[in-house]
């Protein structure tokens, strides 16, 4: 690491160049306003047992998930958070059936799509969670919300939070994938993984093996695949899952291999996946793309999906360019 390293304002600043201009101002008060709201995150998450603020609030949310505490609070602190930069026009949240307007920075407004905190059904046993967030031009739509949907092609920028043992932030704007880290006694972000590059292959790969019994014949194929011993191919793989799309993701970037939450194909005329496009599977398309790697519904890129609904859910397999092209193979046979 560089003896003084860059901080996410600073590195913003030379990101520039990969945004048009009139974007670009908006861009860097959503994402660094985003840096400051993940380290009262952080904060908040540490002190959750000592404040009350772990469990259930009672109640689902516009997907069917039973809501926490931290959830709703995440959720309202990210909306006021954006309110005051006046560059979002609107935030697609999981926490919110409708897109929240918030009626500012005209044509070059961003909408912005969030999972406030990820990995929800780790937060009651101090597991790792995260944020992750989507810009995409709100073309100057009122309402901006519709303005959400399309392809992930369309997002001009798109990153996580990872809060593990240190806080990690993410974040790409279509030039490379850029990791920092949270120094908790300033508050800011530091440079700490320029331009992350996913190895080609890898050795672990990361799914939920409970479903097992409602997988694509393809995709039960190649998980049976990387168990098998074949040292000539660096098999088996290891498994790894920690139960948060975000620390899953951060492992497979920087270690290589496979993330796969792939849909339920019990009724093959209507699969079901799970996670959800616009502020799960897209952004993290557009990240794992820009460090390298490939991002796959099994059938198509991720990045090609276009979003009709707000919470439209998708399958995905992501990580090493190598691993993914195998798994497209066995969904095709
Ligand atoms: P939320 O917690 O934001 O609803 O996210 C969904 C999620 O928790 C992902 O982070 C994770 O990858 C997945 O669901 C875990 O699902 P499962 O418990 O079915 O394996």
């Amino acid at each position: 690491m560089a003896d003084s390293p860059m901080t996410l304002s600073e590195h913003l600043s030379t990101q520039q160049a990969a945004l048009s201009t009139e974007h670009a101002r908006n861009v860097a008060a959503v994402l660094g306003r985003i840096g400051r709201v993940a380290a009262v995150i952080a904060q908040e998450l540490a002190h959750a047992a000592l404040r009350d603020q772990l469990g259930y609030v009672g109640g689902a949310n516009a997907t069917g998930d039973q809501v926490k505490k931290l959830d709703v609070w995440g959720h309202e602190t990210m909306v006021s958070a954006l309110r005051e930069t006046g560059a979002c026009a609107a935030l697609v949240s999981e926490e919110a059936a409708d897109p929240v307007e918030m009626h500012a920075g005209g044509t070059h407004a961003l909408v912005v799509c969030a999972d406030p905190v990820d990995g929800s059904s780790n937060l009651d046993v101090n597991g790792s969670v995260g944020t992750i967030f989507s810009l995409r031009p709100s073309r100057g739509k009122s309402p901006a919300g519709p303005a959400a949907l399309g392809a992930g092609t369309d997002q001009i920028a798109a990153g996580y939070v990872m809060y593990g043992p240190a806080t990690t932030l993410v974040y790409t704007v279509g030039r490379g994938t850029h990791g920092f880290t949270l120094a908790p006694e300033t508050g800011e972000f530091l440079l700490t993984h320029p331009d992350i590059h996913i190895p080609k292959r890898g050795k672990i790969y990361g799914i939920n093996e409970g479903n097992v019994n409602t997988w694509h014949p393809g995709q039960r194929a190649f998980v049976e695949y990387l168990k098998t011993k074949d040292k000539a191919s660096g098999r088996p793989y290891s498994l790894r899952y920690s139960g948060a799309m975000v620390a899953d993701v951060h492992r497979t970037l920087l270690d290589g291999g496979l993330f796969m939450y792939p849909a339920d194909w019990s009724d093959p005329a209507k699969p079901k996946p799970k996670l959800r496009l616009l502020y799960e599977v897209a952004p993290m398309g557009l990240l794992v793309e820009q460090a390298g790697g490939r991002a796959s519904t099994g059938f198509e890129r991720v990045l090609d999906v276009v979003a009709t609904e707000y919470h439209q859910r998708a399958a995905v397999i992501l990580g090493s360019p190598e691993d993914v092209a195998m798994a497209d193979e066995f969904y095709r046979r």
